[in-house]
């Protein structure tokens, strides 16, 4: 056995974890993050593409902006597309200059497990039987094994950023914590190709046979989703069974131009709402997906992540540092205002984008009306605007 004690244990290596290790450090305080897969496996997964301008400016923060500065493509606007035509939405006019930036979450994961690297700071992969166990008192620990031993990690808070499956939210005794849920009745089956974007811009489609959304990771990369059955099975879907399904749902310009080839990724997310309050328990603090999961139709999970983490760094430091309890005992409160907006967000844009299979005919027709209403009118598209590039942090 062995035993040993840092300031803050880290749950989990995601985006969310990585990150919150790397501010706590450049704050002089010390962090053991604690994974329960391989480094490769959590580098190469892939999931998010649009960075909002906080998310953007957090990164720069942290010392970790440089190559998103130099690689990642900044967006002033994206299209939605219905009834066989394309809408514009002009973010820059419409928010008075806000952007997104279209950069990997896998790159993202990259530049902060090199940071982490370079700086010599430790991270635990592969560790088996996590269990975390007294955070409801002053001496929270973890415990874990790995290689045969069992490790215990004395600490004086633990940061639960192991996602919506980890063990942080699941051992918080049920009387404590309140979880909201819908589990949407349909998929997301995505691509990425080796192949240039069919449009500079997001196209973000609504089609009787259901959603499409045309992505990139650079300009010779592209993402592609297409909204599938809940219970797809992945290997029903050749190659040419996908191009044909995403040509059908876009416009007849972007089909023509719509670039295929043979995919380098294909798997299937289910889509799900939920939240969990609070967010702080004792000496816990959950960040990121293992307090809540948005469908991805608004691009928030990320961005929601990333501003817990925000709140949580400067909360730890502050304690830290000045002995101030007042950021962790506001925690919960100010991310739950934040996560419930994104949350309404991207419900919102999820049913007004996808054909849902018992909801019938005036479903589509209402949605029709609404993005028409949208595009046309400059109130509505503001809204939509100012959602999608992110609400600031005082509102
Ligand atoms: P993660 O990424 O799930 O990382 C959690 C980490 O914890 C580890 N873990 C454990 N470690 C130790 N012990 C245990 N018991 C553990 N249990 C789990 C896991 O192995 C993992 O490494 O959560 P995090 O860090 O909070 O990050 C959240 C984001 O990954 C997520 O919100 C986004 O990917 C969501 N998302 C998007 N967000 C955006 O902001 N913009 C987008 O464009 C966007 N697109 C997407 C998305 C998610 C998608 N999927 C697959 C759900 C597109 C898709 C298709
Ligand atoms: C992506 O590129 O993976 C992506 C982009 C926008 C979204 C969701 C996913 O809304």
């Amino acid at each position: 056995m062995s035993r040993k004690r840092t300031q803050v244990a880290i749950i989990g290596a995601g985006p969310s974890g990585l990150l919150l290790g790397q501010l706590l450090h450049r704050a002089g305080i010390d962090a053991v993050i604690i994974e329960r897969q391989s480094a490769r496996y959590v580098s190469e997964r892939i999931r998010a593409g649009v960075l909002e301008q906080t998310t953007t400016d957090l990164l720069i923060e942290a010392g970790v902006g440089d190559r998103m500065r130099r690689e990642g493509l900044v967006h002033d606007g994206f299209s939605l597309c219905f009834s066989g035509a394309r809408h514009r939405i002009d973010l820059r006019e419409l928010t008075g200059g806000k952007l997104v930036t279209v950069y990997g979450q896998t790159e993202v994961t990259r530049d902060l497990m090199a940071a982490r690297s370079a700086a010599g700071l430790e991270t635990v992969y592969e560790a088996q039987a996590v269990n975390i166990a007294d955070f409801e008192a002053d001496r929270p620990r973890v415990e874990y094994s790995k290689d045969g031993v069992t490790h215990i990690i004395d600490c004086d808070f633990i940061a639960g950023c192991d996602g919506y499956h980890g063990v942080c939210r699941a051992s918080v005794p049920s009387r404590s914590i309140t979880t909201f849920e819908r589990v949407y009745p349909f998929g997301w089956l995505g691509v990425l190709v080796d192949q240039p974007p069919v449009s500079h811009e997001l196209i973000y489609a609504n089609h009787e046979r259901g959603f499409a959304l045309c992505s990139m990771r650079s300009n010779t990369r592209s993402r592609y989703y297409v909204q599938c059955a809940a219970d797809e099975q992945i290997d029903k879907w050749t190659d040419d069974a996908f191009w044909d399904e995403l040509r059908m749902r876009l416009d007849p310009q972007a089909a023509e131009a719509l670039k295929t080839g043979a995919s380098i990724e294909k798997s299937i997310a289910p889509l799900r709402s939920f939240v969990a309050e609070p967010m702080r328990f004792g000496r816990l603090f959950l960040a990121g997906d293992a307090a809540h999961i948005v469908p991805p139709t608004g691009a928030k999970g990320l961005n929601l992540a990333f501003s817990d983490v925000r709140f949580l760094s400067r909360a730890l430091i502050e304690w830290f540092t000045e002995r101030s309890a007042a950021g962790i005992d506001h925690y919960s409160q100010t991310c739950l205002k934040r996560v419930w907006k994104a949350s309404r967000f991207s419900w919102w844009f999820t049913s007004l984008m996808h054909r849902f299979p018992d909801e019938g005919g005036i479903k589509q027709k209402l949605q029709l009306a609404e993005l028409e209403y949208l595009v046309g009118s400059r109130a509505a598209s503001t809204t939509m605007a100012e959602n999608y590039v992110g609400l600031p942090f005082d509102r």
